[in-house]
């Protein structure tokens, strides 16, 4: 019987590679951050981009202006080195941009090239104990949700400071927002002041508590 688990795998890797919707083939490319010269973009390699601005705020309490001098972004938890970093010190991280589509609930989506720093990154500077399976964010709005450590490892999923070259105002996350790529709108948390590793895979963040799914894939 272990002969047939072996072989069960590869004809599985195959099955996924050849379902349209698994398929990877329209992958869009992580790349380090370029200069775009001034103004906001409207187009990018071809795609169409979303006005981030003009889509409605659906927030739990509006807008949340930051002071970017008294800003700090905490990474604590279940790591060895806790960071209590500046605005600076965040945009100091290599910088990378994405093309990437946020899909809400609601049924709309858009589409923007985000540009910002990794979560692996800040993560990795701060230590996470091998105990830690899940990350918990929490927003200057009060605002949580959280994902699986590996996956926001895996996919390395940015923490973006602009999309389509400009930068986050108060209604679009400033400074930063979570683009969760692959999931649902409620996981791609705004005004992000605090990155929590935990052992707590049950935690369960505003929408999700609520009823959401936690995984929140988009299909
Ligand atoms: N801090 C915070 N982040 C949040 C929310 C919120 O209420 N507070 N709403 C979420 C939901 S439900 C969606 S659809 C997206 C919308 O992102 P956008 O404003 O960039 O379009 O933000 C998400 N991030
Ligand atoms: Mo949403």
């Amino acid at each position: 019987m272990r002969h047939a688990a072996a072989s069960a795998v590869p004809l599985l890797a195959l099955l996924l590679v050849l379902t349209p919707g698994c398929s990877r083939a329209g992958e869009r490319p992580l790349e380090r951050a370029a200069d775009l010269g001034p103004g906001t973009i409207d187009k990018y390699r071809g795609e169409k981009l979303n006005d981030f601005t003009k889509l409605r705020d659906n927030s739990i309490a509006g807008p949340q202006t930051v002071d970017t001098a008294k800003y700090r972004l905490t990474v604590d938890g279940l790591v060895e080195r806790p960071l209590s970093l500046s605005y600076a010190s965040v945009l100091a991280f290599p910088r990378y941009q994405k093309l990437i589509t946020l899909h809400c609930v609601e049924g709309w989506s858009a589409t923007g090239l985000f540009q910002g720093v990794l979560v692996r990154d800040l993560l990795d500077s701060a230590r996470p104990s091998p105990r830690a399976n899940t990350l918990i964010f929490h927003a200057a709005d009060g605002y949580t949700t959280s994902l699986p450590l590996g996956l926001v490892r895996r996919r390395q999923l940015l923490l973006a400071g602009r999309i389509n070259n400009q930068s986050l105002t108060a209604r679009t996350g400033f400074p930063f927002q979570l683009a969760a790529e692959d999931k649902l709108g409620y996981k791609w948390i705004k005004w992000v002041v605090r990155i929590e590793a935990s052992a707590d895979s049950s935690y369960r963040g505003f929408w999700e508590s609520r009823g959401y799914d936690d995984k929140a894939d988009v299909r």
